[in-house]
């Protein structure tokens, strides 16, 4: 039986809930496990609308799982999408609360900034590197809402596909200048080293990762517009992190970017 509008509302605010309260949650499926694809995205659509209602801005938006490490690390198989709020930036060589977050993981990768609108269906990976301004390091803070950090697809698109918080930083270039799939990079915590890939982890190239998710958004109705940031997934596994924790990311000709658990 489809679920109910008043329903996909009420589950989108019990994961707000969580947010603001910083307590996990059973996976929705458990208690609605015929819960559609279209559905999933309903309840990230309607927390992403009560954010917005609440003055929240959209600045972006990610793909995740978009990599073989991710998806064995989740033990899933295909790219999911979220948005991005101005709420969950952190300033470079800032710091996050590890006490407003409930079991922070923290993942390298690219991020695109778009010039120009982008707009399925049938965007192309060369459609997706004209249309953008910019690549840039970023470190993405995940944080499912779920216990244990164990979920299934449909819960973690409803999850807004654990967004929490991400930080850009480092040298912003155009991707004229790059080859994006063998970009190293080296995600380091307390000055070791703990995780290392390169951009080809990531759907063969970063870019794959927004072509796929501007033909999601157009399915959507929705469009990539100049200005907006793009997180295109994990590059790595996700590592998890603790107040007092340092973190930095080191990519190859986009210098570092870092932030602190405080
Ligand atoms: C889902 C979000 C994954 C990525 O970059 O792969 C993600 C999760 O693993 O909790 O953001
Ligand atoms: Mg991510």
């Amino acid at each position: 039986m489809p679920l109910e509008r008043s329903t996909i509302e009420a589950l989108a605010r019990h994961l707000d809930s969580c947010v603001k309260e910083v307590r996990d949650t059973e996976k929705l499926t458990d208690q609605h496990p015929e819960m559609s694809w279209e559905e999933a995205y309903a309840i990230q659509e309607a927390w992403r609308a009560l954010a917005l209602a609440e003055g929240a801005r959209l600045v972006g938006f990610k793909a995740g799982l978009t990599s073989v490490a991710k998806m064995k690390q989740m033990g899933v198989e295909t790219p999911v999408f979220g948005y991005l709020l101005d709420r969950f930036a952190i300033a470079e060589g800032g710091e996050a609360a590890a006490a407003s977050l409930i079991h922070p993981r923290i993942e390298p990768e690219i991020a695109f900034v778009m010039k120009k609108r982008l707009a399925g269906p049938g965007v192309t990976l060369a459609q997706v590197l004209a249309a953008t301004d910019f690549v840039i390091p970023a470190i993405e803070v995940i944080d499912s809402r779920y216990r244990d950090f164990r979920f299934d697809l449909k819960s973690v698109i409803a999850d807004n596909t654990s967004a929490a918080r991400f930080v850009l930083g480092g040298r912003a270039r155009p991707v004229e200048a790059l080859d994006l799939r063998t970009l190293g990079v080296v995600l380091s915590i307390n000055g070791e080293a703990r995780a290392f890939g390169a951009g080809a982890a990531v759907l063969g190239h970063p870019a794959a990762a927004v072509a796929e998710l501007a033909n999601h958004l157009a399915r959507r109705g929705e469009a990539l517009e100049a200005g907006q940031v793009v997180l295109s997934g994990g590059i790595t596994e996700a590592l998890a992190v603790a107040a007092g924790d340092h973190v930095l990311l080191e990519v190859a000709e986009l210098g570092t970017v870092g932030f602190r658990f405080s």
